[in-house]
């Protein structure tokens, strides 16, 4: 079975999306998620003007061999276009060979090793009340798990709460990225004081705790926003609370960091959603700094990659939490989906539920059901594009936005 053309769709039902389709000669298809948030533009070019080309011909059912020649044929390894680029050949390989033998791709991937995935919705709010509501809803859709996030009092709104009505109605999904079709066309700006929200987070977690009791698991999300010693700080004063995972609580790439932040609590810490390589979890891995894996398939080499990073992962007792923000599409979530469903070491699945707009576009098999995200019994991925929607939604300029101190140094956010 060969190659016969692979196409990049870019399409922006709600917010961007790049998706690469291979096509056999046997007329087989299969998908692969290839967004890159505020960058979209770059990987369709990257796939489009120098992968594409290297497609047609080869043989669709060689997926290492095509991933190595990706990978070290290019010269230049890593880096998040890249690897989006390969994740998205890697994971369309898949879904074709899935379909070829006419299983649902986590058979291929050793079957079934529980029902189905524990995912955790966002719950936020700007202040208390409205976070507690915003739990409370997430609990009447069935989720079993909540990240909770809210305003800090004094500063303006907060990357990761959301800002009013979401689309669909719900309030609790919040889209990262602005599109000029929305606002302003430029990033937007926030302004953040980390000694306020060190003040305020635990007082958040207190009013969860009281309200909805002991056994809810809570996840929490950092945003790379603290120093070491802060993130150690805040491990250590919501240790009361019982956390799922503290996430990205110092900038990830200083891989050294994270052993202060581990020396001084045992709230279980989760990294990753902007990594692109196992390799840059070498020292959190074997030095067991973290709890949880948060790499995204799109973003690190596709289902070929991350199967080593987490088979890596597995050997040192530390579980995944695969990244499942609405800027992995539909395709880069079943294929996460997938994969929980097959591996031993799985933690929990993020889950932030995608626009009915980018539902009309991308036609999912994937149920979740008490709490549980299942990717479905269809052959190959469980997803199809349709490429008639997709038209209707042409590609729209979008940035995430930038943070900065009160006295206007730009921040991690
Ligand atoms: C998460 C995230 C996302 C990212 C977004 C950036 O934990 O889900 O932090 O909301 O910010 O994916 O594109
Ligand atoms: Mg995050």
């Amino acid at each position: 079975m060969k190659i016969r053309s692979a196409d990049v769709n870019v399409t922006s039902p709600g917010r961007n999306f790049v998706t690469l389709r291979i096509t056999t000669d046997d007329g087989l298809t299969g998908l692969g998620d290839a967004t890159l948030n505020g960058r979209e533009l770059a990987v369709r070019s990257y796939l489009a003007d120098h992968v594409v080309p290297l497609l047609t011909g080869r043989d669709a059912g060689r997926i290492e061999d095509t991933w190595q020649y990706l990978y070290r044929g290019g010269y230049w390894r890593r880096g998040p276009v890249t690897m989006a680029a390969i994740a998205a050949v890697d994971t369309a390989l898949w879904d074709i060979k899935a379909k070829a033998a006419g299983m649902p791709l986590y058979q291929l991937l050793g079957g079934r090793s529980r029902r189905g995935a524990l995912a955790y919705g966002h719950a936020s709010g700007q202040d208390i009340p409205e976070l507690l509501d915003s739990v409370r809803a997430h609990l009447a859709d069935g989720f079993q798990a909540v990240r909770i996030q809210s305003g800090v009092p004094g500063l303006g709104p907060v990357y990761g709460v959301a800002a009013g009505t979401g689309s669909g109605g719900t309030r609790y999904d919040y889209e990262p990225a602005r599109r000029s079709a929305d606002g302003p066309a430029l990033p937007v700006e926030e302004t953040w004081d980390t000694r306020a929200y060190l003040r305020h987070l635990p007082r958040v977690f207190d009013a969860v705790r009281q309200e909805f009791g002991p056994e809810l698991p809570l996840l929490h999300d950092g945003h790379h926003r603290m120093t070491p010693i802060q993130a150690a700080r805040l491990g250590r004063d919501l240790e009361p609370y019982d956390l799922f995972w503290l996430e990205d609580a110092t900038p990830s790439e200083d891989q050294a960091a994270w052993r202060l932040i581990r020396g001084h609590t045992t709230t279980p810490l989760a990294t990753g959603e902007v990594f692109n390589s196992a390799y840059d979890y070498t020292t959190l891995i074997s030095e067991r700094l973290i709890d949880y894996v948060r790499s995204a398939v799109t973003h690190t080499g596709g289902i070929t990659a991350m199967r080593k990073l987490l088979d890596l992962a597995a050997l040192y007792g530390i579980k995944s939490g695969l990244h499942g923000p609405t800027d992995v599409s539909p395709v880069g979530m079943a294929a996460a989906l997938h994969l929980d469903l097959a591996i031993h070491n799985f933690g929990i699945q993020e889950y932030m539920r995608h626009d009915p707009r980018t539902l009309e576009v991308f036609r999912t098999s994937y149920t979740f059901q008490d709490g549980l995200l299942h990717p479905g019994e269809t052959p190959g991925l469980g997803v199809e594009l349709d490429d008639e929607a997709a038209a209707r939604f042409p590609y729209t300029p979008a940035y995430l936005p930038v943070n900065r101190l009160r006295d206007g140094t730009v921040h991690d956010w």
